[in-house]
């Protein structure tokens, strides 16, 4: 049993927390105070077994955190380390899980020599029922890539302890680039098609939504290649209906996001892709005609 510490209880921090909570002591680190009890609802509601700590007690104590789960929104990441570093051991496991792509190279030269940084990419549909309740709504995989190399040395051990038998089906990913790029791709086809048309994952797989999927994925690859990424439209293709199918239930975040008023990814998913191709001096047309879309509906 390790000590796992979660930050951001939201709907896929609180499907770590209660697989993880099966066989190790958690904690999530909690900016909302007044949420003690956290729920979970496979086929039955259950409550999560963890502890709840605000960011400021854990500064407050003088316990180092060894394993951390960071999954947060795209737009939050950067606070959310912030807050965190600090209270990391010197070997300690960071591991982040968010959508759309953020510069990781800063945060590397962050770390400590053995501190190491993982990058997960899930495609489990979770739903968030309220502030303090999640329910699994999709089984998707879970890739864990190694983002260092005191990563890279652990990597075995850490899926073995945390994904191998708690999350599955989950596999360790060796190119992290890659599977950062196939997570943005997956992100691309469904998040923002779901969110302006409110509806699940599994019906954009319907005809009339295909030739927008094309035109997205073919940007995205056409910037991917400019970027020395090896990411064939066949595969991003295949990746993305392949997630529709496993979630096909499943509201995306960004369909959350839009019917609840929050702020949204999008920047961080098409925009992306609009900036690199800016760079690249490759069109991107239907990125950018979707990033305005759902800009308009922050
Ligand atoms: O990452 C997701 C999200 O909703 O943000 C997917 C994998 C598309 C699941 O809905």
């Amino acid at each position: 049993m390790s000590k796992v510490h979660i930050l951001g209880a939201g709907a896929i921090g609180l499907t770590f927390a209660h697989a993880l909570s099966k066989q190790h002591d958690i904690t999530i680190l909690s900016r909302n105070q007044k949420c003690r009890e956290w729920l979970y609802t496979e086929q039955q509601t259950s409550v999560i077994k963890a502890k709840t700590l605000s960011i400021a007690q854990a500064h407050s104590t003088n316990e180092k955190i060894d394993n951390c789960f960071v999954c947060v929104k795209s737009y939050q990441l950067t606070q959310a380390l912030t807050d965190v570093l600090p209270l990391l051991s010197d070997t300690a496991n960071l591991i982040i899980s968010h959508n759309g792509m953020q510069d990781l190279t800063k945060l590397t030269k962050q770390l400590k020599v053995h501190q190491a940084l993982y990058f997960v990419s899930t495609a489990k549909g979770a739903l968030k029922l309220s502030d303090h309740h999640a329910k699994a709504s999709g089984l998707g995989d879970t890739f864990l890539g190694a983002c260092n190399l005191s990563a890279k040395a652990k990597i075995e051990q850490v899926y073995q302890a945390f994904f191998a038998t708690l999350l599955p089906p989950s596999f360790i990913h060796n190119d992290i680039n890659q599977l950062r790029w196939q997570k943005l791709a997956v992100n691309i086809a469904i998040n923002p098609l779901s969110a302006m048309h409110q509806v699940p994952n599994g019906q954009l797989r319907q005809p009339r939504y295909a030739s927008t999927i094309l035109s997205l994925l073919n940007e995205a690859c056409a910037v991917a290649k400019c970027e020395d990424i090896d990411l064939p439209l066949s595969n991003a293709l295949q990746s993305a209906y392949q997630v529709m199918t496993r979630t096909q239930n499943n509201f995306s975040s960004m369909a959350q996001d839009v019917k609840l008023g929050r702020k949204t990814e999008i920047d961080a998913i098409c925009g992306y892709i609009v900036e690199l191709g800016k760079k690249h001096h490759i069109a991107t047309p239907a990125n950018m005609a979707m990033l305005q879309t759902i800009r308009d509906k922050h």
